[in-house]
C-alpha cells in the first residue's frame, strides 16, 4: 500500500516537473532498424537457392561477420538454432544489396540516441537535440513530430531544425533485424525460444562517427541544453584497419565532456555491454567526467571484473542485492561519479552523492514508463504512462525490501541514508506478457535521469 501511494505521487510529480527541463542532448548513435518477421517457406527457398550444405556449414563454424550470402543465412540459422540474439557486421556490398532487396516488414528509428529522441522529444516533449551520423530521408521520417532537432550549418551559423527539415543525400545506416518466435522451424532447425539475428550494415555508428556540426559546433550545441545523455560507445574496437583506435574516438568524446562540464550541463552515460575489455576499461576511466551512469546487472558485473574482483562480479550477475550495493559503492569510490542508476528485472537502485525524495520518485516514474512501454510496445503520449499504475508491483522485490530494512535500520520509504551517500530502492512494475522488451533499458535510464533533474 505504501508503494501504491508513492507510485501515484511520483507520477504526478514527474508529470509536473518534466516541462521544467529546457533541453537535452542525445549523442551519438542513431540508425534505421529494419525489422523482418522470418517466414519459413521464404527462408528455406533462399537457403536452397544458395546451397543448403554451404549454409549449414556456417551454422557450426560462425565467422561472426558477413562477407557472403551463405554467411548471412548461416548466421540467421545459427541464431534460430541456439535461440540466441546475435549481431554480425555486413562487410560485402553484394550482401548489402541482397538485404535491401529482401526488404523489411517495418522500419523504426534505431540506436539509443535515436530511440531516446522519440521518447524524450516526441513523448515527453522536452526540446531534444539528437546526433544523426547521417540524415537520409528514410531515417529522418522515422522521427516523430515534436521538438526534436538536429544542428545544421547555415553558412557558419548553426541552426536547429527537425530532422525532416534537414534531409540530405547521405547514407542509409540500416540494421536488418530478423525476428523469429519460439518454435520457429526451418528444415530441421528449431528455435528453443524467440529471439533475433541482426545483420548490421552501418559503417558509421560502428566507429562512432561524428558529423561536422558536432565536431565544429559542439560548444554552440551545448548552449541549448541542460542535460546530455551519451550512448553508443559500446561498439568500439581496440584497433581499426586504417590504424586508428578507440582512443581517437574517446579523445573526441572527452573534449565534448569538457565542454559540457564547463557549461554545467549534467551528463549521463548509458553503459551498454562492451565486449572489448580494453575499451570497457577506458570507458570506466572516462566516468569521472560524467554526472551519472546507468547500467544493468550484466554491465555492472562486467565493470567489477575490472575494478572489483571476480567473486563480486559473479554475485552481481547472480542478483544478490547486497553485492549489487557493494559494487555500486566500489564504482562510486573508484570514479567519484555523483549518481549511479542500476536496473534489473524487478527492482532499481540509485546511489547518489546527494539526498532527496526526487531520486526515488524518478525511479518510480521510470518503472511506470518501462511498464507502459512493455504493455504497449510504443508510447505516444506521456499520459499513457498513467495506465501502468494498475500493473502489479513486483512481489519478489518486497522480500528484498524486508532484507534491506533488516540491514539498514534507517531505511524509510525506499530511501537509505549512508552518511555521505543516499541509496534509493524501488520495487518495479512487471508486465506479465510484454509486447516487447527491446529498448526498455534506455527508457528506464533516460526517464529517470530527466525526470529527477526536472524535480530538483
Ligand atoms: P536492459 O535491456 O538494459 O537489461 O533493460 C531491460 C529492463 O527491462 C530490465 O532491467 C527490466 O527492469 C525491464 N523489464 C523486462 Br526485461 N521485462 C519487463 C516487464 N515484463 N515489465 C516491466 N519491465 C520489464
Amino acid at each position: 500500500r505504501l508503494w501504491k501511494r508513492l507510485y501515484v505521487n511520483a507520477f504526478e510529480n514527474a508529470l509536473n516537473a518534466i516541462p521544467n527541463v529546457k533541453g537535452v542532448l542525445l549523442a551519438y548513435n542513431t540508425n534505421i532498424d529494419a525489422i523482418k518477421y522470418l517466414d519459413k517457406d521464404d527462408l528455406e527457398k533462399r537457403v536452397t537457392e544458395i546451397g543448403k550444405e554451404k549454409v549449414f556449414e556456417i551454422i557450426e563454424n560462425p565467422p561472426e561477420k558477413i562477407s557472403s550470402i551463405e554467411e548471412l543465412l548461416g548466421g540467421i540459422l545459427r541464431s534460430i538454432k541456439l535461440g540466441k540474439a546475435m549481431e554480425w557486421f555486413v562487410e560485402s556490398e553484394e550482401v548489402r544489396r541482397y538485404l535491401r532487396e529482401w526488404g523489411w516488414d517495418e522500419l523504426r528509428i534505431g540506436g539509443q540516441a535515436g530511440i531516446m529522441a522519440n521518447l524524450l522529444g516526441g513523448v515527453y516533449r522536452i526540446p531534444t537535440i539528437v546526433h544523426v551520423p547521417q540524415n537520409p530521408k528514410l531515417q529522418a521520417e522515422l522521427f516523430v513530430d515534436g521538438p526534436i532537432y538536429v544542428p545544421v550549418f547555415e553558412g557558419n551559423k548553426l541552426k536547429l531544425v527537425h530532422p525532416k527539415d534537414a534531409i540530405a543525400e547521405e547514407e542509409e545506416l540500416i540494421h536488418y533485424i530478423y525476428e523469429f518466435p519460439r518454435g520457429f522451424q526451418v528444415f530441421d532447425v528449431q528455435a528453443p525460444r524467440e529471439n533475433r539475428f541482426i545483420a548490421n550494415a552501418d559503417d558509421y555508428n560502428a566507429r562512432v562517427y561524428m558529423r561536422r556540426e558536432f565536431r565544429e559546433g559542439f560548444e554552440e550545441i551545448t548552449r541549448n541544453v541542460e542535460l546530455a545523455i551519451i550512448s553508443g560507445l559500446q561498439v568500439l574496437k581496440e584497433y581499426y584497419p586504417d590504424g586508428t583506435t578507440y582512443r581517437d574516438v574517446l579523445d573526441r568524446v572527452e573534449s565534448h565532456l569538457n565542454i559540457l562540464n564547463r557549461y554545467n550541463v549534467k551528463s549521463h552515460f548509458e553503459f551498454a555491454y562492451t565486449a572489448n575489455r580494453r575499451v570497457r576499461e577506458a570507458l570506466v576511466e572516462l566516468l569521472p567526467k560524467f554526472t551519472s551512469v546507468g547500467l544493468n546487472e550484466v554491465e555492472l558485473a562486467s565493470i567489477m571484473e575490472i575494478i572489483g574482483d571476480e567473486e563480486l562480479a559473479k554475485e552481481v550477475l547472480e542478483g544478490h542485492i547486497f553485492s549489487v550495493i557493494d559494487a555500486m559503492n566500489v564504482l562510486m569510490d573508484e570514479t567519484g561519479i555523483e549518481r549511479i542508476h542500476f536496473h534489473t528485472y524487478g527492482y532499481y537502485l540509485a546511489l547518489t552523492q546527494y539526498r532527496g525524495e526526487e531520486v526515488r520518485d524518478a525511479l518510480l516514474f521510470a518503472s511506470l514508463a518501462a511498464a507502459a512501454k512493455a504493455m504497449k510496445g510504443n508510447l505516444e503520449r506521456i499520459e499513457q504512462i498513467r495506465d501502468a499504475l494498475s500493473v502489479p508491483t513486483n512481489e519478489r522485490a518486497i522480500v528484498l525490501e524486508e532484507e534491506l530494512e533488516k540491514e539498514f535500520t534507517e531505511f524509510e520509504n525506499g530511501l537509505i541514508d549512508m552518511v555521505d551517500r543516499q541509496l534509493a530502492f524501488v520495487p518495479t512494475k512487471i508486465v506479465a506478457s510484454p509486447k516487447s522488451t527491446v529498448g526498455i533499458g534506455d527508457t528506464i535510464s533516460s526517464s529517470a535521469f530527466v525526470s529527477e533533474f526536472g524535480m530538483r
